[in-house]
Parts: C-alpha cells; structure tokens; sequence
C-alpha cells in the first residue's frame, strides 16, 4: 500500500498559508510520510501563467498532487487533461491530483464552503442571500450556496460588472434567476430583508484591516458567514457576534476545503473534527 506521498501548492505569497500544517498534521497521525511545498510564483519570480510549467514539472517530479491559488485557479485549467464536474462548472481549480500521467482538477472550495456552513449553521434560513464580494472566492461560495439550495443570493462588489458576470454564469448553470448582481450601494436595504449575509472579500486580513460594510447594518436574525480565515476571529465575525448574530468564521472552510484534497491525494479519510482542532491552535 502506498504510504508517502508529495503534495504542494501553487500560487502568489503563499507563505503564511496554513496548508502543510493542516495537511501535514493529519497525515502524521494517520502515519503517513506526507511532504506538502509551498511553490511560490513571487519567489521564484515568474509570472501566474508559468503554473502550466510548474504543474507539469511537479508531475514529472513525482508529486502526487496540487493545491492551487490565486491567482492561478483559472489559468491552470488548459493545462489540465480532465476537470471533475464542479471544477469545470466554476471554472476554477483548487486541487490537481496526478493520476498516472493525467493531471486531473478538482474544485474543493466550493465542497469546503458547503460542508462548513452545513456543520455550522444547519439550521439557517437560505431564502434571500446576500453575498459581498465576487472574486475567487465569491465564485466558489455562491456556487455552494445555491448547491444548499438558497432561495435567492444577491451579490454585491465593488466592481458591479464583476458580479454581474458571476450571476449571469451561475444562472446559466442553476438556472430560475436565483442570483442577481450588482453594486454595494443597495447593501443597506438588502441586509434589512436578508435571512443571512456571505462576506468573501479579503477586508478582515491582517493586509486588508477594518469591516466590509458598516456594523451598524448587523442584527439578531441575520446569520453572518466569513470567508476570511486568517485571523479566525475577524472584525466581522467579533462585530457580529456582539449583535447576537449567528456567525461561522472562515476556518471551517479552510479545514474542509484541506479534508477533500487530502481525500482526493491519498484516497484515505481524514478526521475533520482533528483538522478542525488544528486550525483553531494555528
Ligand atoms: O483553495 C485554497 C487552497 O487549496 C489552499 C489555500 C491556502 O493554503 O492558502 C487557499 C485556498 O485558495
């Protein structure tokens, strides 16, 4: 049976990311040798579309799989020989895994996202959505969201055609005008009649500090989901439990996006429930 194995990722800055320890740490208790690189474009000075190059020399190198990021998720799709079914309904990619010599792209942010809210707010009203933010990782959340069955998600960003590109996309796949797109400046009034609120932008990181929108516009009653992870315990996410929010933080999706390519590399069941007790001691 084959028991060690070579994983990495790839992307912009990765160095403060959590991933080698959330994977390396479960696979040390399953008794596992498991190496997980950081591959950095920055350091290595190359640029986002050098990761077709990377992809192809990390299999060539005997990795046995991928974690990708930003801002690579896109791009390293032609690359690939075969995307699983999610991954190619978003168009991004999170997770290659090598499977002989195919390389083969999984999305597990979008299984993340949905498997964290599930465990942490089953019981959220999902009628009307709103969601801040349509980047990256807005695109993986609403996708999840309306895989929950959310009635209806609206999604605001600063950049209104970047979310109305988004909506158009999920309504061509899920279809029933269950998402709508825009600017910000309606946020006040969509809040007021929301049963929750998606934030997935970086505001909340150590880089990007402060609130994504005004406090003031939390109540009991609205349930608040962050994206953010690094802290766990955003202004967001202490603001809105001080208005007796129900809130789940960042780190259950980071936890469980971790759990499905570490499933996806080895074929082996990770104990999440550790996973999730690792993150909250990172
Ligand atoms: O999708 C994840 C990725 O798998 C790992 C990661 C990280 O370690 O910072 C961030 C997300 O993009």
């Amino acid at each position: 049976v084959k028991d060690s194995y070579l994983v990495g990722l790839i992307g912009a800055g990765v160095g403060p990311s959590l991933s080698p320890a959330l994977h390396e740490r479960e696979a040390d208790r399953q008794g596992l040798r498991y190496l997980y690189r950081l591959i950095d474009i920055d350091a290595l000075g190359r640029a986002p579309d050098a990761v077709g190059d990377l992809v192809r020399a990390a299999r060539d190198l005997g990795f046995d799989g991928l974690n990708i990021t930003h801002p690579c998720k896109q791009l390293v799709i032609e690359h690939l020989d075969a995307l699983a079914p999610q991954a190619e309904a978003l168009g991004a990619v999170n997770t290659v895994v090598f499977d002989g010599g195919r390389a083969v792209g999984h999305n597990t942010d979008v299984t993340g996202f949905a498997a964290s809210f599930a465990r942490g707010l089953p019981d959220a009203a999902l009628e009307r959505v709103v969601q801040v933010g349509a980047g990256g990782a807005g695109a993986a959340v609403a996708h999840a969201l309306l895989t929950l069955g959310a009635g209806h998600v609206t999604v605001v960003d600063a950049l209104p055609e970047r979310a109305a590109a988004l909506a158009a996309a999920l309504d061509r796949r899920f279809g029933g005008g269950r998402v709508t797109g825009g600017g910000p400046q309606g946020l006040a009034a969509l809040l007021a009649r929301a049963d929750g609120v998606v934030h997935a932008t970086p505001t909340g990181m150590a880089a990007h500090p402060g609130m994504p929108f005004e406090g003031a516009l939390l109540r009991p009653g609205l349930w608040v989901a962050e994206v953010v992870y690094r802290p766990l315990e955003t202004e967001l996410v202490r603001t809105a439990r001080e208005a007796g929010c129900a809130v789940l933080d960042g780190g259950g999706m980071a936890v469980f996006q971790a759990a499905d390519a570490f499933r996806l590399f080895t074929g082996r069941e990770p104990d999440v429930g550790r996973m999730h007790g690792d993150i909250s001691e990172l």
